[in-house]
């Protein structure tokens, strides 16, 4: 009888032993099972693919570019045609949703400085090398506007300058009150531009200029704009197609434009009208166009394009 009574007490003191340990041990932390309502609604599929390359206007010299592209790399995609806004736009979407996606695309332009992004490897150099943005003025501007033409002689600007001014554009699309903006807060630069007393023979006179509305062009042709006015003189910028920009200052019908790409992109305008203008100047080096796509985009080339297209 004793015996059992010390037989239970042992059992008991270590049962209460064992509890005691147990309980001093950190306690082992335990997802709880996630409840089948609590799961993470599954992602849909994103399709890992290409539908059609996203164009632009169709007078750019990209589009003709991109067509011999899909010539010579046999592309299973069609080109679409837009304009750089629209162009943007479907970036924008197609980078919130993580799809694929691939776009006539250039630098200088803002998408590169607010994506991560990547021109496609062109091994048969379709969209040839480093271009340069070129002002073009009507035969006779240097006599006509002695002042003007002086100005756009030295009017020359790079990554940094046309940058900030796209990056205003992106954010605000009052182009002319972003220039005015962005002159004066440059003003030793401008200056450095400007013939001495610039504005002088200004009275007013009208400048016509034209742009097609590709935001590096906006960039630099409000800027000039702005210029032209703050020394009194009274500007006209219209935008119109590339086809029209250029055969408008062959023809001597306007006085100016800041917006051709040389010697590749525009080669074909340069060919039909290179006789009847002035090139004055490059007013941007360093320029590219090809196909880009999102960072993520799992291809580096134009020729694996094929192997990721979707019905
Ligand atoms: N771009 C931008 C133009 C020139 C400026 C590359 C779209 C073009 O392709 O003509």
């Amino acid at each position: 009888m004793f015996k059992s009574k010390l037989m239970l007490m042992f059992v008991i003191l270590l049962a209460l032993l064992t509890i005691g340990v147990m309980g001093c041990e950190p306690e082992e932390e335990v997802d709880p099972e996630p409840e089948p309502d609590e799961e993470e609604p599954e992602e849909p599929e994103v399709e890992v693919g290409f539908r059609e390359i996203t164009g632009i206007d169709p007078g750019a010299g990209i589009m003709s570019s991109t067509e011999e592209a899909v010539e010579v790399y046999d592309l299973e995609l069609p080109l679409t045609e837009g304009s750089d806004a629209a162009m943007t736009a479907e970036l924008s979407t197609a980078i919130g949703e993580d799809e694929w996606i691939v776009v006539t695309g250039w630098a200088p332009h803002w998408k590169l400085a607010e994506w991560d992004l990547k021109f496609l490897e062109d091994p048969e150099l379709v969209y040839g090398g480093e271009e340069y943005i070129a002002t073009i003025a009507r035969q006779g501007l240097a006599d006509d506007l002695p002042e003007v033409y002086a100005f756009l002689e030295e009017f020359y600007w790079g990554d940094e300058e046309i940058g900030v001014v796209m990056e205003m554009n992106m954010e605000d699309d009052d182009f002319l009150a972003n220039a005015e903006t962005w002159m004066e807060d440059n003003s030793d630069l401008v200056e450095g531009w400007l013939p001495d007393d610039f504005g002088e023979e200004a009275n007013g006179q009208e400048v016509e200029i034209q742009l097609v509305e590709w935001e590096c062009a906006l960039a630099t042709s409000y800027v000039v704009k702005a210029i032209l006015q703050d020394a009194g003189y009274e500007v006209d910028l219209t935008s119109v197609d590339a086809g029209v920009m250029w055969s408008a200052a062959a023809a001597g019908d306007i006085d100016f434009f800041v917006c051709a790409w040389l010697p590749g992109t525009h080669e074909a305008y340069y060919e039909d009208y290179g006789d009847d203008i002035d090139e004055i100047r490059a007013n941007y080096e360093g320029a590219q166009i090809g196909l880009v796509v999102p960072e993520y985009v799992d291809i580096d080339c134009i020729t694996e394009i094929n192997d990721h297209i979707l019905d």
